[in-house]
């Protein structure tokens, strides 16, 4: 039996000041592990350097006709940063292939991988957003035969319909997204009790992995781009006193549209509110300083810049011990570890412990036999240190945060 023949794929890459040659080599490399993950197969490279993007064609006159040639055989052509409609449209007629940008071919993979409804929303509404501004150009012909001159009354045109129904379906699209938000955000409130770690990073850079290693959680670990699209959060395992709870997220990437960052909010709110945000990166990706770089600034974009930072250099199995010497010198504030090992997995947890350590304060309550919910909500949230037991009732020594000791000492009040 023969497998399917997978569709073919060429990469387009302009490289525009100022990018350096290694940064647009990393960008199309990149572009081909997106392709890859959407089931296409590169067929080969197009790179051409130019001042700016020109309006009309993509790449060069030169150019093109190496292009046309190397896409006779292709179904797709890839290009590595965003293109107008008519742009799409000219090489499409050139080449005969489909043409998607880079926001398209993230957009497909993001459609491909959501699956809760609120993932599914986030995806549909950032699509809305990607045509929104191209509807102008590629509606353009149908609006001239729509209402002309003299069709006062008729209606608006198509494009003015389209864009009205783009808008409302937008708007729909957001409202649900917010009372999906509330609920979350009630659950939020609840959790605000509890420590929360959020593991954020560059796609593929192994978060998925921790979060299952730490809290033995079964979430989606793959070897493709933006496996996870859905905030999952687990109390870390075995338990900590007081709980810990981690968060699992979205991946980020480098030239990530603002607007399907902004179409994520609500599971980034996650990070934003976490009481630590553990920075994921593959050590042993040769990119992954300028991945570490990229994760701040999404973080800084999206307001959730402001909690303590850990930084987790993660896949260490795959150094040489020299790599992992000179890694240790260059980050002497990271940690560095292998999902794959338990030791290491052992390792951060206890960073993290230690991390909330430092917060936490002690204090002794009396608690009268009456109040037995309070006992049993102080043994499951809190550190007791002592213990003792008298007529009137139990005196314990705990530590917890102090968040968690004020509502303590409010109930006993
Ligand atoms: N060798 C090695 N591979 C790892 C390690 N951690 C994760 N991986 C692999 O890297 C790939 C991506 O891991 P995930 O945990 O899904 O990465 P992620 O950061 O959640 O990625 P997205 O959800 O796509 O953003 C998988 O094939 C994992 O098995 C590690 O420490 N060592
Ligand atoms: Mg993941």
């Amino acid at each position: 039996m023969s497998e399917p023949r997978r569709s073919r794929a060429l990469l387009v890459g302009v490289q525009i000041p100022p990018t350096s040659d290694s940064e647009h080599t990393a960008s199309l490399d990149e572009l081909a592990r997106l392709a890859k993950t959407l089931g296409y197969d590169v067929t080969g490279r197009v790179m051409q350097k130019r001042s700016a993007l020109a309006a009309g064609a993509v790449v060069g006159e030169g150019r093109l006709a190496d292009l046309v040639r190397l896409a006779a055989d292709v179904e797709a052509v890839l290009v590595d940063h965003e293109i107008t409609p008519s742009q799409a449209r000219n090489l499409e007629k050139a080449t005969g292939a489909e043409v998607l940008d880079r926001t398209a071919v993230i957009l497909a993979i993001f459609h491909r991988h959501a699956r809760s409804r609120e993932a599914r929303l986030q995806v549909e509404l950032a699509r809305l957003a990607y045509l929104a501004p191209r509807l102008r150009e590629s509606g353009a012909g149908r609006d001239r035969q729509g209402g002309g001159i003299g069709a006062k009354g008729a209606g608006e045109s198509h494009l003015e319909l389209d864009r009205r129904k783009l808008r409302d379906r937008m708007a729909e699209l957001r409202r649900e997204l917010d009372a999906i938000a509330n609920e979350g955000g009630s659950r939020r409130r609840r959790r605000a009790e509890h420590a929360t770690v959020a593991l954020v990073g560059y796609t593929n850079a192994g978060k998925s992995s921790l979060m299952r290693a730490l809290t033995g959680s079964t979430v989606l670990v793959a070897d493709r781009l933006f496996a996870t699209l859905d905030t999952t959060v687990r109390a870390i395992e075995p338990p900590t006193r007081p709980r810990i709870l981690v968060s699992d997220t979205v991946g980020f990437i480098q030239k990530l549209p603002h607007d399907l960052v902004a179409s994520f909010r609500s599971t980034l709110e996650e990070a934003r509110d976490s009481d630590l945000q553990l920075h994921v990166a593959d050590a042993s990706d040769p990119a992954f300083r300028s991945h570490l770089g990229v994760t701040s600034e999404v973080l800084e974009e999206i307001g959730a810049s402001s909690s303590p930072v850990l930084r987790v250099l993660n896949k260490r199995d795959r150094l040489s011990a020299e790599a992992e010497a000179s890694l240790s010198d260059e980050f002497p504030d990271a940690i560095l570890v292998s999902a794959k090992r338990p030791e290491d997995v052992a390792r951060l947890r206890a960073a993290i412990v230690s991390f909330f350590e430092r917060d936490m304060e002690e204090i002794e309550l009396q608690i009268p036999y009456t109040r037995s919910r309070v006992l049993a909500e102080i043994r499951a949230n809190c550190r007791v240190v002592e213990e003792e037991h008298d007529e009137r009732g139990t005196r314990v020594r705990v530590r917890a945060r102090p968040e968690l000791l004020a509502k303590l000492r409010a109930a006993l009040a």
